[in-house]
């Protein structure tokens, strides 16, 4: 059994879940803040983070992520991970815009894949040019794999030079149209990750608790939030994010996981401020 200190990740908002799936769903800068600060004073160390226009539509606009940032950073010491990932029709510029904000580190999605019935499109050109200004700027990339190709993918971006080892995975597990979520398929993964990787798991709809649980087992970290999953069980929905947070920190409990302190996180993620 793993003891190492657990890592939670809140992907609180992303880009496609919306207000009349779930009224939880944070959208202003200010409610971003207070959700931040629930899902830390609940035990998560990281925010995946997505921001919205005022009308609740996705935007990757650099001082939309300015303001969510700053109300974040008047209420917790939470680690913010910028998305890069956007939403599905956004171009590469509209993407790059919260990188020129130094987050401490942002996603980076290395490979092109379906995404229900939207393409999520990331080749090569795009991936290099994210990761290069992650690097300019020091920016620690999440590495996120929504499916097992992309990770031969990164073999061929680190012979390339564009990404170096030690990295920090994502698997992404359960997007219909990309790779599912099972056991086997979570060893696998692992088995084919480069010499130092660290690891979470998103498992997406109803896979979140399932793989939540095989990654704590496993030794790796885990991702929640109403970006993957609304429901706390079936057919009840989360009462926002801190609630799906404590549900991973009780379950940490069970299986003797201590959760990560901020200094250990940022120690384990390898950041850079
Ligand atoms: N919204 C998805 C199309 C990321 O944040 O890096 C992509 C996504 C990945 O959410
Ligand atoms: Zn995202």
């Amino acid at each position: 059994m793993n003891n190492n200190p657990l890592i939670i990740t809140v992907a609180a908002v992303g880009a496609e879940t919306t207000r009349e799936q779930t009224p939880y769903l944070p959208i202003t800068a200010e409610e971003i803040g207070e959700e931040a600060k629930r899902v830390r004073d609940a035990g998560a160390c990281m925010i995946h983070l997505h921001v919205r226009n005022e009308d609740g539509t996705p935007t990757q606009n650099r001082e939309v992520f300015r303001r969510a940032i700053e109300e974040i950073r008047k209420r917790t010491d939470i680690i913010v991970q910028v998305s890069t990932g956007g939403a599905v029709w956004m171009t590469a510029d509209e993407r790059a815009q919260p990188l020129e904000l130094n987050p401490q580190m942002a996603s980076l999605t290395v490979g092109t894949c379906n995404f229900g019935d939207e393409v999520f499109s990331n080749p090569f050109p795009l991936i290099r040019r994210l990761a290069q200004i992650m690097r300019e700027r020091d920016i620690v990339p999440e590495i996120e794999i929504f499916d097992v190709g992309f990770l031969d993918n990164v073999r061929l971006l680190i012979k390339q030079g564009v990404l170096a080892p030690p990295l920090h995975f994502d698997f992404v597990m359960g997007v219909p149209g990309a790779m599912g979520a099972d056991d086997a398929l979570l060893d696998f993964l692992i088995s084919r990750l480069p010499e130092g990787s660290t690891w979470s798991v998103a498992g997406v709809g109803r896979f979140e608790f399932m793989m939540a649980e095989l990654a704590i087992k496993k030794g790796g970290h885990v991702r929640v939030g109403l970006e993957d999953n609304i429901y706390i069980e079936k057919g009840v929905l989360a009462k926002g994010n801190a609630e799906l947070v404590k549900k991973i920190t009780d379950m940490a409990k069970d299986l003797n996981r201590p959760l990560a302190t901020i200094e250990e996180a940022k120690k384990i993620l390898r950041l850079k401020r």
